[in-house]
């Protein structure tokens, strides 16, 4: 395993003709985190998101670029993301989406609750947070704000999750965190795939932390949200939610809420 310091980070930022979106993101990570590397996973973009993401890290060595054969969801573009940084050491693991949604502007605030200060213990996930106190949606319209707060809801409810966003993409693993998740459990591909990340390490007993930030909605390029993800993480979240009736009444019914942190 090569030698990196005790808090190495990586961005990972998955890409499906994101080719508009890709330079700017980049940069801004590299000013905001300038310590932290950068992972873009294409899965072979037709509009050459994957060309571009190459002249990235020809010209910065912080920048590196795993290129997948095809399009096959986002929870296989982080999960084989995932191994690869955990594969080259690297302590930190940070998702981003390419089109500017999470400001690389507020990574440093997410960092900040994943490392130990001022006697608080380090949190081994992260999670950006649009629906706690201090977080904010721009640009969404009404409809997507409340698909989005009921899907939340939703999960919130069916698995007895004691989190506000349980969708939200803007996260920070810890290696060890994901070490202790069975990956090959988490089957889901779109949204579902975040509900299922949060549930996995909620079982596992982690600690989970949510830090709000100010989602923006993507101005350029063309959203990958479609309706069958939409179905899918439902219909997972429902058939998971039976699954652990038994052990949750066994449980007592009400959220476990987790320990009160401030960071
Ligand atoms: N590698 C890879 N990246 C993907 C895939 N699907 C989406 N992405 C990327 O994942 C991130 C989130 O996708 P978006 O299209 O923004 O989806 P969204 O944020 O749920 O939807 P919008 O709110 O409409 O933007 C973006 O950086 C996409 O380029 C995929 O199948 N493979
Ligand atoms: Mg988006």
């Amino acid at each position: 395993m090569p030698e990196r310091p005790v808090d190495a980070t990586v961005v990972i930022i998955p890409t499906y003709n994101e080719r508009t979106a890709l330079a700017p993101i980049v940069a801004r990570v590299r000013r905001a985190v300038p310590a932290a590397d950068v992972l873009i996973v294409d899965d072979a973009s037709p509009d050459g998101t994957g060309a571009l993401a190459d002249e990235l890290a020809a010209a910065d060595a912080s920048v590196h670029v795993l290129h997948r054969a095809a399009k096959q969801g986002l929870g296989a573009a982080y999960k084989h993301a995932y191994s690869w940084a955990l594969e080259r050491g690297y302590s930190q693991l940070v998702q981003l989406d390419a089109d500017g949604s999470h400001q690389p502007e507020q990574l440093p605030a997410l960092l900040a609750a994943a490392s130990p200060a001022r006697g608080v213990e380090a949190a081994d996930v992260v999670v950006g947070s649009r629906w706690v106190e201090g977080g904010a949606v721009v640009n969404w319209p009404k409809r997507r704000q409340l698909l989005s707060l009921w899907g939340s809801l939703y999960s919130r409810w069916m698995l007895a999750l004691p989190f506000r966003d349980i969708t939200a993409g803007y996260r920070v693993f810890s290696a060890d965190a994901l070490r202790a998740l069975d990956l090959d459990a988490v089957h889901s591909h779109g949204y579902g795939f975040q509900v299922d990340m949060l549930w996995h390490a909620h079982q596992a007993g982690l600690r989970i932390v949510e830090v709000p930030i100010t989602f923006v909605e993507r101005s350029e390029g063309q959203s990958k949200m479609t309706g069958s993800i939409v179905v899918e993480a439902m219909l997972r979240v429902t058939a998971w939610g039976i699954a652990d009736l038994p052990a949750r009444v066994r449980r007592g019914w009400r959220a476990r809420r987790p320990e009160a942190r401030q960071h």
